[in-house]
């Protein structure tokens, strides 16, 4: 990235968002619950776990889940998840915030995803079924997936890949991009997925970060009916890498690429020597050992690595997705999400595997070739819980009811929604069209630092659309003031997880300080989320959306400092600011605001060349929306750009309290 980056402004205070938010989720407007079916809440997972533990009702429960948290994590530990080794601390709290969960324990992510199921009947149990664009169907049973990562493992350690490397992966949505997560779980070795979304100069600096000797790629991924050049985009981005020693390829596309002799293996060539064998000791890891980093955009700057460990997380995992989506022996559990994102990594690879379901992943473009791909899909596989997003939803939409009609969808019995808050219409569509009024939806709001569902609805809970109702089991979430002080019902706020979790985050890659400054300094002792919220006098929490520079476009994060950085790698850029503005299908579309440079002249021509370079540096998914070429853009005296400003302008508000604008 350069270095050019114009730093943003101070973040947004609450009431600048209020006057800024476009959309907002009106609390006051939604006052009806949707109740959900009687028979789903007694045979739920949840309702049995009240039972047994002799209370009257879920939030009799949750109350004791707040009171004795550790307690409370402690049993889903023992219950949920196997242990080589059991845990001497369940909350070591002693260099806060930087916690640890489950201190002395041991135990390894992948152990309790294939290896302890191949013991038992599961070995046979269908653990993934997967579709590829073209419509090829893929079947793992949980004993073949199983020799299938051990195989990967072997060749991995054999590459000389240890305990604590960081291994980037950069696959389309294939099987092979699970079996590599997990092969690196078993070695001990961090993964550190690139959405294959993402391009160049954002594959490049995640490499770079992270100090990858080894990167895991593709030939190309197919999407809407094209070949995304994934091996081509890996070349150019390790070509100033030179950390990187070895790529191994995936063949999935035919497409021929350039093979770099000395650095680059075919995978397929290393899966055919003996010492891909299907048998694997799988490392045995202390609960802390890290398991994975993510990047994700934050408040200024450089993505930055989140780190995730072995034990807290899976258990954070298993017991949300066991709660929220009821996964039972029978389940056709199905997430649209990437595995490159958190949601697939928590919710695709790690957790469903973990409770021993049955799952299916989808390759392509969810309107390929035609609007009813996804219906199709629940249709031919019996899918019973489906998770998604809000942006998806709207985009499917669009194509009116008939191509959902089409198809049989009864098998569904819950739907799911994250990513952004969902609006209140979308939400009624799913819930009518796809759910046909059985199904409630659990819309979960969480994030890639906090690894798991914080506030979510479960299958007992009254919905309101548009709301993700309450903390789950064990968490206590608030909305202050700028003042730290609760906000009053329906009063906007900042949105605070007031204890530790055990799948929270550990720290950023390299930068621990960054950790605390980001996440622990606003209110001491609370972590703050970077969102605003409100809560309504039920007690329902009702997302607004982020309050820093985080711009959500079709539920991906994405910063305004990489859609700049971006922008000014362009010869005609001298200055670039970019900000999300309300789009009916992406919920944020990124609007950018130039400065040529001299001898540069502002085009239409020059526009579109600008958004198709973001578009090839960062990703297609960072494209802008629109480029307005500006003469200045409104800064502080300190020279920083009020993003704020070009909001209001842009959406026609008040532009809110300008004494620090530079005159
Ligand atoms: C899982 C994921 C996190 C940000 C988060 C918030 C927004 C996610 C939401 C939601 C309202 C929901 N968000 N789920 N807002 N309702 N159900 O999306 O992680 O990519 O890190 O984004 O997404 O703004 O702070 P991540």
């Amino acid at each position: 990235m350069t270095d050019q980056v114009t730093r943003s402004d101070a973040p947004a205070t609450v009431s600048k968002i209020a006057a800024v938010s476009g959309d907002k989720a009106g609390a006051a407007e939604e006052q009806t619950f949707y109740y959900p079916p009687n028979d789903l809440v007694e045979t739920s997972n949840i309702m049995a776990y009240v039972r047994e533990k002799g209370f009257d009702s879920y939030d009799e429960l949750y109350e004791w889940s707040i009171k004795n948290p550790q307690e409370f994590w402690a049993d889903m530990a023992r219950r949920l998840v196997d242990w080589y080794q059991p845990w001497d601390t369940i909350l070591d709290e002693s260099n806060a915030p930087f916690y640890k969960w489950f201190v002395g324990g041991k135990i390894n992510i992948a152990y309790n995803a294939l290896d302890r199921h191949v013991k038992t009947w599961r070995k046979n149990k269908v653990a993934l079924i997967w579709e590829s664009e073209q419509g090829e169907t893929k079947t793992f049973t949980y004993y073949q997936l199983w020799q299938q990562v051990n195989r990967w493992a072997n060749v991995l350690k054999a590459m000389g890949v240890k305990r604590g490397d960081r291994v980037t992966i950069y696959l389309p949505r294939i099987p092979e991009l699970p079996i590599a997560m997990l092969a690196c779980a078993k070695v001990g070795a961090m993964h550190s997925v690139v959405y294959g979304g993402f391009s160049v100069e954002a594959l490049h600096s995640r490499i770079q970060d992270a100090q990858s000797r080894l990167v895991i790629t593709a030939d190309g991924g197919w999407m809407n009916g094209k070949v995304v050049e994934l091996k081509k985009i890996t070349d150019e981005a390790i070509r100033t890498s030179p950390v990187v020693e070895t790529v191994l390829v995936v063949r999935r596309t035919g497409h021929e690429v350039t093979m770099q002799p000395g650095r680059d293996v075919w995978m397929h060539d290393l899966l055919a020597l003996p010492i891909a064998s299907p048998k694997f000791e799988t490392e045995v890891m202390d609960a802390e050992d890290p398991l994975y980093m993510l990047y994700t955009s934050g408040t200024t700057g450089a993505p930055k690595g989140l780190v995730h460990t072995q034990g807290g997380y899976q258990v954070g995992i298993a017991t949300t997705l066991h709660f929220v989506f009821d996964i039972k022996e029978d389940d056709v559990y199905w997430c649209a999400a990437d595995p490159g994102w958190v949601t697939g990594h928590s919710y695709i690879v790690y957790g469903p595997l973990i409770l021993g379901a049955t799952q299916v992943m989808y390759e392509g473009a969810p309107s390929y070739p035609y609007p009813n791909r996804w219906w199709s899909i629940v249709e031919k596989y019996g899918v019973t819980v489906l998770y998604t997003a809000p942006t998806a939803i709207r985009g499917l939409m669009r194509f009116g009811e008939a191509w959902p009609n089409r198809h049989d969808l009864s098998s569904l019995r819950l739907l799911g929604s994250v990513g952004e808050p969902i609006n209140p219409e979308a939400w009624r569509w799913y819930y009518r069209v796809i759910g046909k009024g059985r199904c409630p939806i659990m819309d979960t709001w969480w994030q890639t630092e906090t690894g798991m569902f914080m506030i979510t609805p479960n299958p007992t809970t009254p919905l309101k659309p548009g709301s993700g109702t309450k903390p789950f089991l064990g968490i206590e979430a608030d909305v202050l003031n700028e003042e730290g002080q609760p906000a009053g019902p329906d009063e906007d706020g900042l949105l605070v997880i007031k204890r530790p979790w055990p799948a929270m985050l550990r720290t950023i890659y390299g930068d621990p300080e960054r950790y605390v400054r980001q996440y622990w300094s606003r209110f001491p002792g609370l972590y703050t989320a970077g969102d605003a919220a409100r809560k309504d006098e039920d007690g329902y929490f009702w997302v607004i959306g982020r309050i820093d520079d985080v711009i959500k476009v079709s539920g991906y994060r994405l910063g305004t400092a990489e859609v700049e950085s971006a922008l000014v790698s362009h010869p005609a850029v001298a200055e670039a600011a970019a900000i999300g503005l309300p789009h009916e299908v992406k919920g944020n579309a990124i609007h950018t605001f130039v400065i040529l440079r001299q001898g540069y002249e502002a085009s239409e021509e020059l526009a579109e060349e600008l958004r198709q370079h973001v578009g090839k540096v960062l990703g297609p998914i960072a494209r802008p929306e629109a480029i307005n070429f500006v003469a200045s853009l409104p800064k502080t005296r300190s020279g920083k750009i009020m993003r704020r400003v070009l909001k209001a302008r842009a959406l026609g508000l008040p532009e809110g309290d300008l004494s620090t604008l530079e005159a």
